[in-house]
């Protein structure tokens, strides 16, 4: 199983499930039971179809130690569970519906890891188990490729298969604008067109969005929304020119990528009645998120004043509207409130780089603004923790899934995709160099609200591309963020991962095809 639970208990005998087996739920829990009976139908071609076999319970679970961290729907949640396999049948418990529904992940994987022939031989056995992380997310780019509803549901299952219960949306960006303001048309009607080159753009209607919430809820999965503001907004400049600077400038990456310069200038009243607007439109379609993300990364050209008067303002105007402000680590530049969530993410180090041989070289004429924002980059963390604030962790190193797979691929056509898919200047990482590391390695456990993985789009097409990055990271970042292991052998990890392609086949997931496991 994937994340490894925290403890387990071996048994005698095995419990053997069949189409004729059937879930028994009190009421209440009628919901995570009938989403068990679909998921396992969808993992693996089998119907449950009888009455008894598997019982789910509310009762308390003993035994692990509750969540740290911060949840991204600001509920007091208990996800610990227990399950027991027996020769009489498989029995699940726990205090909330939401542990129930987490407990119910993990027989999904049992029975898929077991089946044979329609039926699953599953070994008897106890294991009592809950997360070490609150808040475990994955933050996906869909503006650079913009990704359907129908595949951002995909990426849903994906989270809940591995016990994920955040997806964070970074819906807006210099190449699109991807969500409704009703009274700021021009951003969808003109923002949304485009995307990265020549493909095609979109957005979510207001009723996609309300389906992907419900989604995303019904799996225990909290929608986040992002607002990229003051940088990265070019977008929002193309549907409303007079937000911008007078002449906008742009750099060439030399990969037919700009890097826009310019931002929303926090002097200016038209600046505020706008994000006023777009706060007061996108709220109330991420109702079961307790934040709003508010970006405040990379603001190429602006004065650091300037970015911290935005920043303080931004958040003062989240914070009116009764949530809380997540942002990334350069918001802590700025005055935070204790409360506020900091996503830590530049964990590279251009001074160790310079002497490292090994080191990615970035292009040339970026070298000087990469080397100033690397540098003020080292302080952010440390601000952060000083002003109260706690961290999300998701340094590139570990993290980023936009990093090229090193592992080599048994499938000729993945090869190919593997040369073009990543960010070369980051570096390949193998699946091994994934798990090969810890949270609190980063900063002390007590001060993280959360880890997230974030995958930018610039060099991902289409779904494919997408599904090949995520997969096989995705369970890494599960394995970190809800095991209380503090170390992950690769070996025994590699078996545990190699039990996760029958799902993936079933289920026509696409995944990077490593010869360094022994998929089944
Ligand atoms: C940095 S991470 C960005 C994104 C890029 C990403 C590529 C962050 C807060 N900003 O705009 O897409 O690098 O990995």
């Amino acid at each position: 199983m994937i994340p490894a639970p925290a403890t387990t208990t071996p048994g005698e005998g095995t419990y053997t499930l069949t189409s004729t087996t059937g879930i028994s739920a009190p009421p209440e829990l009628a919901g995570p039971a009938a989403r068990f009976v679909e998921a396992v139908q969808a993992d693996t071609g089998l119907t449950l179809t009888g009455s008894s076999g598997i019982i789910i319970e509310l009762a308390p679970v003993d035994g692990v130690p509750p969540a740290t961290g911060l949840r991204a729907d600001g509920a007091e949640m208990d996800e610990r569970y227990g399950v027991d396999v027996s020769a009489g049948g498989v029995r699940v418990w726990a205090a909330t519906a939401e542990g129930i529904h987490r407990g119910l992940t993990s027989v999904r994987q049992l029975i898929s890891a077991h089946l044979q022939d329609g039926t699953a031989v599953l070994p008897a056995g106890s294991f009592v188990d809950g997360p070490r992380f609150a808040w475990r997310g994955l933050s996906l780019d869909v503006v650079r490729t913009f990704h359907g509803p129908d595949e951002v549901r995909r990426v849903i299952d994906m989270l809940d298969l591995y016990k994920l219960n955040v997806l964070h949306l970074h819906l807006t960006d210099d190449q699109g604008w991807r969500v409704e303001v009703p009274s700021r048309p021009a951003l969808t009607e003109v923002g949304a067109t485009g995307a990265i080159g020549d493909r095609p753009g979109g957005y979510y209607t207001q009723d996609e969005l309300a389906d992907l919430v419900a989604y995303a809820a019904d799996r225990y999965v909290t929608v986040v929304p992002e607002i990229d503001m003051p940088g990265h907004t070019a977008a929002v400049f193309k549907a409303y020119p007079e937000l911008g600077p007078a002449d906008p400038k742009t750099v060439e990456l030399g990969n037919g990528d700009q890097l826009h310069l310019g931002t929303l200038d926090p002097a200016r009243d038209e600046t505020w009645t706008f994000v006023e607007d777009v706060l007061d439109a996108v709220i109330p379609q991420f109702p079961t998120s307790e934040y709003v993300h508010i970006g405040g990364d990379e603001t190429w050209g602006m004065s650091d004043e300037d970015h911290a008067a935005f920043v303080e303002k931004a958040s003062t105007l989240v914070r009116e509207r009764g949530k809380r402000v997540v942002g990334w680590q350069e918001i802590a530049r700025a005055k935070l409130d204790p409360a506020d969530v900091v996503q830590y993410w530049l964990d590279l180090d251009i001074d160790a780089m310079a002497d490292n041989p090994d080191a990615p070289t970035p292009p040339e004429e970026l070298l000087p603004v990469l080397v100033e924002a690397l540098r003020k980059a080292k302080h952010d963390a440390p601000k952060a923790l000083d002003q109260g604030a706690k961290l999300i962790v998701s340094p590139v190193t570990w993290l980023y899934f936009d990093r090229p797979h090193a592992d080599t691929s048994a499938d000729p056509g993945q090869e190919q995709a593997r040369e073009r898919l990543g960010l070369e200047f980051y570096g390949a990482a193998s699946l091994e160099h994934g798990i090969s590391w810890d949270p609190s390695d980063i900063v002390t456990p007590d001060r993280i609200a959360g880890v997230e993985a974030a995958i930018w789009c610039e060099t991902i097409t289409n779904a494919d591309d997408l599904e090949l990055l995520l997969l096989p990271r995705l369970p890494g970042l599960a394995e970190k963020a809800w095991s209380h292991r503090t170390t992950t052998s690769w070996p025994e990890y590699a078996t545990r991962l190699a039990e996760q392609s029958p799902a993936w086949r079933t289920r026509a997931w696409t995944w990077l095809q490593s010869t360094e496991v022994n998929w089944r």
